[in-house]
C-alpha cells in the first residue's frame, strides 16, 4: 500500500516541455494547472498524503517528478535524467526526499550513467528497467547495485519504440499488467496476466494502481472498460495537457 506521494506544480514554461507530438499543440498553462489539481484530488481519494512541491520555473518538464527519483518503502534513488534540459531538476528533489529517508537510504545515479524514473516499473521485489533513449546500460548497472543492497532484483528491458518503459506497460498488482505495442509479446513479461490496450488508445497504457484503485486517463473508453472488467475500482482524471508533451499519469507523481 502507498502512504505518501510527491508531486510538483507545473510552471508556466510547461508549454515548452519536450514533445514527440508537436501536432497536438502546446499545453495551455491554466488548463494544466487545473488538471494537476484534479490529479492531486484523485491521489488523495486513494488514501495517500500528497506533498506538493513548488514550480521550478526554469524547467519546463519538472512537473514530471517521477523521472528524477525512484522511491519505495526502503530507499530512494535520485536519478540522472538522460534529457539534458532535465538534469537540473534533481536539485529540487533532494530536500523533499530527506523528509522521508535517512542519508544511508538515499542513492544517486551519476554520469556517465543516465536513468529516468519513467523507465522503472516495480513488480513486487523486482524492478524492470527500460534501456531507452533516456536510460543507459551504466545507469541500469548503478540502479541494480543500489537496489540490490535493499533486496530488490533488477531486470533490464530493451525498448525500441516508446519514450519510457511505462509509456507502454504498467503493473496493476495481482500479477496483472496493462500492455500496449512492443510490450504485448516481450519475453520478460511472459509470466504475467495481461490487459492488452488497443493501438488507438495506447496513451492510456499509462494508468496507475493506487491502493487497489486504478486511475485511468479520461477519454479512453476501451481501456476504462477493460480495467473495470478485470475487477478494479477506477477513477478517471484528465491529462490532455500533459499528453501534449508526452506525459502521463505515472509521470506526475512519486508514490511510496
Ligand atoms: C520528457 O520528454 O521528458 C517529458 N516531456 C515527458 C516525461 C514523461 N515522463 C514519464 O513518462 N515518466
Amino acid at each position: 500500500m502507498f502512504t505518501h506521494t510527491i508531486v510538483r506544480t507545473p510552471c508556466p514554461k510547461v508549454c515548452d516541455g519536450i514533445t514527440s507530438s508537436p501536432e497536438l499543440g502546446k499545453p495551455v498553462y491554466e488548463k494544466a494547472l487545473k488538471q494537476h489539481e484534479a490529479y492531486i484530488g484523485a491521489l488523495k481519494a486513494c488514501g495517500v498524503d500528497v506533498l506538493v512541491l513548488p514550480p521550478m520555473e526554469e524547467y519546463p518538464d519538472s512537473c514530471f517528478v517521477e523521472d528524477v527519483a525512484v522511491v519505495n518503502k526502503k530507499c530512494a534513488l535520485i536519478t540522472n535524467p538522460g534529457a539534458d534540459t532535465r538534469k537540473g531538476e534533481i536539485l529540487g528533489i533532494v530536500d523533499a526526499l530527506k523528509k522521508f529517508y535517512r542519508e544511508d537510504q538515499i542513492g544517486r545515479i551519476t554520469a556517465p550513467g543516465t536513468l529516468e524514473g519513467g523507465d522503472v516499473m516495480k513488480c513486487g521485489s523486482t524492478y524492470y528497467v527500460g534501456l531507452s533513449a533516456r536510460t543507459n546500460a551504466e545507469g541500469i548497472r548503478q540502479f541494480a547495485a543500489f537496489m540490490g543492497k535493499f533486496g530488490f532484483e533488477t531486470v533490464e528491458v530493451p525498448l525500441t519504440h516508446v519514450l519510457h518503459l511505462k509509456t507502454g506497460v504498467n503493473y496493476l498488482e495481482n500479477n496483472t499488467m496493462l500492455v500496449s505495442g512492443e510490450f504485448i509479446d516481450k519475453p520478460e513479461f511472459a509470466s504475467f496476466d495481461k490487459i492488452v490496450i488497443p493501438e488507438e488508445e495506447a496513451y492510456a497504457a499509462n494508468c496507475i494502481w493506487m491502493n487497489g484503485t486504478v486511475i485511468v486517463p479520461e477519454g479512453y473508453e476501451a481501456v476504462l472498460r477493460a480495467v473495470k472488467d478485470a475487477g478494479y475500482p477506477v477513477l478517471t482524471t484528465d491529462t490532455s495537457e500533459f499528453r501534449k508533451i508526452d506525459g502521463g499519469l505515472s509521470c506526475l507523481s512519486l508514490r511510496f
